[in-house]
C-alpha cells in the first residue's frame, strides 16, 4: 500500500496528530547570528538570523532534533521547515535561488526523522511538506493611488510554488501541506502549480489545505468567509481542509464548526496556543490546548489536530493522549451543487432558483460600457457592476471582446479593481471572452470560485479537454457553448448531441465534475421575420428540458438578452419578450441565465395582448405570429420609467450622518458634497477632518474591531476620507495656519529580523488615504537607518511594525536608541504580537515623548492625527500617558502579587472596623 492510502485508510479510523510550532523551538534555542549563517553564508551580505528556513542547509541536526522530539510526543504528521522557503519569501534575503534546495533538504531532514521513527516501533508516520502563503497577497493592493495593482500575480506564485513542491516530493514528503492561507488566491496558486507538477511526475500526492481566519469577523485577510473559501479551494480534492494561526482554540471554535459542516472530506485545525500575549508570547498550557481539543473531537469536529505558533512538544503530547481513542469526525454527504464564491459562498443547488448574471459589464452588450472602458473610466465602469449587484445580479459576466480593445489588459485592470470592491466581489464571477487567453488571463485574477464562459467543440475535442482540465486547475466552473467543428447548434437535434458529445469527455474522460459543467443550448433572436429562426425559442427550451432529463447535474445557462434582438430600440416590448421567455424556459428547468438584472418584469406583469402574441412567436404558432408581435409592440408606448436613486433614503440623513454613512459604506459618489456642506457649515477644513471625517473613520475602526467589517471594506473607507481631505486640501493650503499642508510625514518601517509587511503596507495605504506623507522603508530595517531617515525627511512621526515575537525585543532597542539619539517625536507601534501592555511596560519607559500603541490600520490614522492636531494632541499625549502609566501600575500588581506578605504582615494589614461610630439607618415603613 503507498504511503498515501494508508494515510486515507488511518484517516478513516483515527483523529490523527500534526506537529507543533517549529518557530517557538528555534527561538527556544538562542541562537546567533553566527548559528544561522553556518559556514555556508558566512560572507551573506544580508542579516540571516530570524531566517527559520535557512537552517534546514545549515544547522540541519538541530531540525531533525524539533522533528524526532513531535514524534516522541506522538506526532503521526510532521511539517517540514519550509513555511518560508518560497523563491517569494527568501527573496528578502536574497537567497530565491535557494528555495528549492531548501525544500528538498528540508524534507530529508524530515523523512530521515520520520523513517527512524517507524524502525522503531513500526508505526506508520508521515511527512508533510509545508508550503506557507509567501509574504505577498495576489488580491490586494500594497498602493493607495491604485487598488488595481498587486505586487505579486498569479504566474509568479506558481512558479515559486513549483520549486518549493518540487523540492519537497523530490525530497521525500509524502503530503503537500498549503497552510496558514491568508489569501485565496495565492492558494489557488499552489494548487495550479502542485496539480501540473503531479501531471510532469505522471503521479499524485495527498493535498492539505488550512486556512487562516485573521479578524474577528470570520473572514480570511482577503475577505472571503470560510465557506467562500472552501468553495475557492474545493477543486483540489484535498485529503483535508483546515484552520490554523491566528486564533488560540477559542476563537477557533465558531469556524471549525462551520468548516465541518459543510466540507465532505477530513477536517483539520492546528490553532496557537492562544491569542499572543502582550509579550509576544503564547499562554495556553498543554493541559488548556488538549482540553479544548477534546471538546472538539467529542463534539465530532477532528480528523487531525495539532498546534501552530508557541505550541511545544508538551503541547503535541498533551494533545496526543487527550485524543487517544477518540473517534475521527464522520465525513458528512454533502448535496452535490454547483458551488460558487465571490467573498461570500453562491450555491446553486436542485433547490435553488433561478440566478440572475449581470449583463452590463460587457462591451459588446452595453455601448455604456463600451464607452467607460474604451475612455479608461474604471471608476464609472465599477459602478455599473456594483448597480448590477444592487440589482439582484447574483452572478456578474464581464466581457471586454471589442476589436480595439487590449481584451486581456482590460480584463485583468477590470479583475483587480473589482477585488478591491467587497460589495462587487462579493458575488462570483463570469469570465466571458471569445478568446481563450483573455479567460485564462481573468481567471488568474479572481479568488473566488469563477466561471469560464465559455469554451465548446468550435477548435475540436483536443483544445476543449485541455481547457476544461485548465479551467478545472484554476478552480472555475466551465459553460460550455452547443457549439462544435461545423458552428453554432441551430437545431434541437444538433444541440443535443453537441451537448451530449461534450457532456461524454468532461465527464466521462477527464471527470469533470457534473454540477460544475453549464450548459448553454444558444438563445438565438426570434421574431426576425426569417422562417429558419421561428423554432429558435422552442428549440432553446426544449434543449433545456432534455439537458435537464438525460445530463444529471448540470445546469443550463442562457444569454437572454439576445432572444429579443429584433426589438432593439424597444426596451418595454424586449424586457415583455425576456419575461416570458424566461418564465417558459425556468420551467423547463433553466438555471441561470444572463439578463439586464436591473431590468426583469414579472410574467403576470406583461398585457394579455402582448403575452399572447410573445407566446406565439416563441413557440411558432402560425404563420402571422410575428407580423402579429409587430403590431402589438408598436402599440406599447415606452414609457417604463426607470428610478436608478430608489433606494437612498440615507440621504436625507443630517449631513454627519451621511458622512458616516459614506464612510462607513465605502461610498465615493457623495462624500464631495458632503464635505462642501461640511466645510460651509463648520468654517475650517480642519474641523471637517477633526469632526465628521473622524467620528466615521473612528465608527468604522469599532466595527472593524467587532468583526463588523473586513479588510478590505476597511481599506474602502480609507479611500472615501481620501476623497474628502483631498477635495479639502486647497482650503488647507489656503488656511496654512503654520503647518504644512500635509497630515504629516511618518516613516514606517518593520523592523530588523521581521520580513512581515503585509499589515505595514495596509496601513500604509489607509495613512496615504488621510494624507500622510509616508516614507516607507520596507521589511527588515536596522533601527540605525530609521532614525537617520527620520532625522534627514524631518518626519513627524516614526512607525514601526512587526509580527514575530523577536520584533518586539527590537522595538524597545529602537526606542531606546531614538533616546540617544535625541529625537521628539511619537513613535507608533503595531504589529500581530506587538500590544497596549508590551508598549507600555516595555517600549515606552525607553522614550520619552510618545509611544502609542496602534492596534489596527483603522485605529492608526485616529492616532497619528491627534497627535500631530495642535488642538487635540495635548490631551491625548496625556491620555497615553495615563493610560501607560497604569498598565505599568497593573503589570507590577500582576507580578509582584507573586511575592506573598508574612501572615503577620497580612494580619496587620487586616480591615478595621469600628462598629462604635456606625449608625444603622432606620428602615423605611410604609
Ligand atoms: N451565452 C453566453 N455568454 C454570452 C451570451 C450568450 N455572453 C454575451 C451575451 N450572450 C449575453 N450578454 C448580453 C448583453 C447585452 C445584450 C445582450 C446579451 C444586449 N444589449 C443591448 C443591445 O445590444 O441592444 C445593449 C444596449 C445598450 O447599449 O445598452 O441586448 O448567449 N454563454
Amino acid at each position: 500500500m503507498s504511503a498515501s492510502e494508508q494515510l486515507k485508510n488511518q484517516l478513516a479510523k483515527r483523529i490523527l496528530i500534526l506537529d507543533g510550532a517549529m518557530g517557538t523551538m528555534v527561538q527556544q534555542m538562542n541562537l546567533t547570528e553566527a548559528d544561522f549563517r553556518g559556514q555556508r553564508f558566512s560572507e551573506h551580505q544580508l542579516v540571516l538570523k530570524g531566517n527559520n528556513d535557512i537552517l534546514c542547509l545549515t544547522q540541519p541536526e538541530k531540525i531533525l532534533e524539533v522533528h524526532s522530539k513531535y514524534l516522541a510526543a506522538g506526532a503521526d504528521i510532521i511539517e517540514t521547515n519550509t513555511f518560508n522557503a518560497t523563491s517569494i519569501a527568501q527573496a528578502d534575503y536574497c537567497l530565491e535561488a535557494l528555495a528549492e534546495e531548501i525544500n528538498y533538504t528540508a524534507a530529508r531532514i524530515a523523512r530521515t526523522a520520520v523513517d527512524a521513527a517507524i524502525a522503531t516501533d513500526g508505526k506508520l508516520r508521515w511527512v508533510a511538506g509545508c508550503m506557507g502563503p509567501t509574504n505577498r497577497t495576489a488580491s490586494l493592493s500594497p498602493d493607495v493611488n491604485d487598488p488595481g495593482m498587486r505586487n505579486t500575480s498569479f504566474d509568479e506564485l506558481v512558479t515559486a510554488y513549483t520549486s518549493a513542491a518540487l523540492g519537497l516530493v523530490n525530497g521525500g514528503a509524502d503530503i503537500l501541506l498549503i497552510e496558514t492561507v491568508f489569501d485565496t488566491l495565492n492558494a489557488k496558486a499552489a494548487i495550479f502549480a502542485v496539480e501540473q507538477l503531479f501531471t510532469n511526475q505522471g503521479r499524485r500526492w495527498p493535498v492539505m489545505l488550512s486556512v487562516t481566519i485573521s479578524d474577528a469577523s470570520g473572514r480570511t485577510l482577503s475577505g472571503q468567509t470560510v465557506e467562500a473559501f472552501w468553495n475557492s479551494l474545493r477543486h483540489a480534492e484535498p485529503i483535508s481542509i483546515g484552520l490554523n494561526c491566528a486564533l488560540g482554540p477559542k476563537e477557533l471554535l465558531p469556524w471549525l464548526l462551520e468548516l465541518s459542516k459543510i466540507a465532505d472530506c477530513p477536517v483539520s485545525a492546528h490553532p496557537n496556543a492562544g491569542l499572543p500575549n502582550s509579550f509576544g508570547g503564547y499562554d495556553e498550557t498543554p493541559g488548556q490546548m488538549a482540553t479544548a481539543l477534546a471538546q472538539w473531537a467529542q463534539d465530532g469536529l477532528l480528523n487531525i489536530a495539532g498546534g501552530c505558533c508557541g505550541t511545544t512538544p508538551a503541547h503535541i503530547r498533551a494533545i496526543a493522549d487527550a485524543l487517544q481513542g477518540q473517534q475521527p469526525r464522520a465525513i458528512p454527504e454533502i448535496e452535490p451543487a454547483c458551488r460558487l464564491s465571490g467573498m461570500e459562498a453562491c450555491n446553486l443547488s436542485s433547490t435553488s432558483l433561478f440566478a440572475n448574471i449581470g449583463e452590463r459589464t460587457n462591451v459588446t452588450g452595453s455601448a455604456k460600457f463600451k464607452r467607460l472602458i474604451t475612455a479608461g473610466d474604471f471608476d464609472q465602469a465599477l459602478e455599473v457592476a456594483r448597480q448590477q449587484v444592487e440589482n439582484g445580479a447574483q452572478i456578474v459576466d464581464i466581457n471586454m471582446d471589442e476589436g480595439l480593445l487590449d481584451s486581456q489588459q482590460a480584463m485583468v485592470t477590470f479583475l483587480n479593481l473589482i477585488a478591491a470592491e467587497p460589495d462587487i466581489a462579493r458575488v462570483p464571477l463570469m469570465i466571458d471572452a471569445s478568446s481563450w487567453e483573455v479567460i485564462e488571463a481573468g481567471l488568474k485574477c479572481i479568488q473566488g470560485k469563477g466561471i469560464a464562459n465559455s469554451i465548446s467543440l468550435k477548435d475540436g475535442e483536443e483544445l476543449f479537454r485541455q481547457r476544461a482540465i485548465l479551467a478545472r486547475q484554476y478552480g472555475a466552473a466551465i459553460v460550455v457553448m452547443a457549439f462544435d467543428e461545423q458552428g453554432q447548434a441551430d437545431t434541437l437535434k444538433r444541440r443535443l448531441q453537441i451537448c451530449q458529445r461534450a457532456w461524454n469527455i468532461l465527464v466521462n474522460e477527464i471527470k469533470f465534475p457534473a454540477n460544475e459543467i453549464i450548459f448553454d443550448p444558444n438563445i438565438f433572436a426570434i421574431a426576425t421575420g426569417l422562417s429558419e429562426h421561428n423554432e429558435y425559442g422552442r428549440d432553446f427550451i426544449e434543449a433545456t428540458r432534455w439537458i435537464k432529463a438525460n445530463l444529471k447535474g448540470a445546469l443550463v445557462s442562457g444569454g437572454v438578452s439576445n432572444v429579443s434582438f429584433s426589438f432593439r430600440g424597444n426596451d418595454a416590448v424586449r424586457e415583455a419578450i425576456h419575461a416570458i421567455f424566461l418564465y417558459h424556459a425556468i420551467q423547463a428547468g433553466l438555471d441561470m441565465g444572463i439578463v439586464n438584472a436591473g431590468q426583469l418584469t414579472v410574467y403576470d406583469e406583461v398585457k394579455p395582448e402582448l403575452r399572447t402574441a410573445i407566446e406565439n412567436v416563441i413557440f411558432n404558432r402560425g404563420e402571422q405570429a410575428t407580423d402579429q408581435l409587430i403590431e402589438v409592440a408598436t402599440k406599447q408606448t415606452q414609457t417604463k420609467q426607470t428610478s436608478p436613486e430608489q433606494q437612498l433614503v440615507w440621504r436625507k440623513l443630517p449631513l454627519e450622518q451621511r458622512i458616516h454613512h459614506s464612510l462607513v459604506n465605502g461610498i465615493n459618489k457623495y462624500i464631495e458634497t458632503d464635505t462642501e456642506t461640511a466645510l460651509a457649515q463648520l468654517g475650517s477644513p480642519i474641523a471637517v477632518i477633526e469632526g465628521p471625517l473622524m467620528d466615521g473613520m473612528n465608527i468604522v475602526g469599532e466595527h472593524f474591531a467587532n468583526g463588523k467589517m473586513f479588510l478590505p471594506q476597511v481599506v474602502k473607507s480609507a479611500r472615501v476620507m481620501k476623497l474628502a481631505t483631498a477635495w479639502l486640501e486647497p482650503y488647507l493650503e489656503a488656511e496654512k495656519s503654520g503647518r504644512s499642508r500635509s497630515a504629516g510625514t511618518i516613516v514606517m518601517a518593520t523592523v530588523k529580523g521581521d520580513v512581515h509587511d503585509i499589515g505595514k503596507n495596509i496601513v500604509t495605504v489607509v495613512m496615504q488615504c488621510n494624507g500622510f506623507k509616508v516614507i516607507d522603508l520596507g521589511v527588515m530595517v536596522p533601527a540605525e537607518k530609521i532614525i537617520q531617515t527620520a532625522i534627514d525627511e524631518n518626519a513627524d512621526l516614526i512607525g514601526l511594525s512587526g509580527l514575530i515575537t523577536p520584533s518586539l525585543e527590537e522595538m524597545s532597542a529602537i526606542a531606546a536608541q531614538m533616546q540617544r539619539r535625541g529625537l521628539q517625536i511619537p513613535l507608533l507601534i503595531g504589529g500581530a504580537t506587538t500590544s497596549k501592555m508590551h508598549t507600555a511596560v516595555k517600549i515606552a519607559p525607553r522614550y520619552d515623548f510618545p509611544v502609542v500603541y496602534a492596534a489596527d490600520a483603522s485605529r492608526a490614522v485616529g492616532m497619528a492625527s491627534r497627535l500631530l492636531s495642535d488642538k487635540q494632541k495635548t490631551n491625548f499625549i496625556a491620555d497615553n500617558h495615563q493610560e501607560q502609566a497604569d498598565f505599568r501600575q497593573r503589570y507590577q500588581n500582576t507580578t509582584a502579587r507573586r511575592q506573598l506578605l508574612s501572615l503577620g504582615k497580612a494580619r496587620d494589614n487586616a480591615f478595621e472596623t469600628d462598629w462604635q461610630q456606625y449608625q444603622p439607618p432606620q428602615p423605611v415603613s410604609t
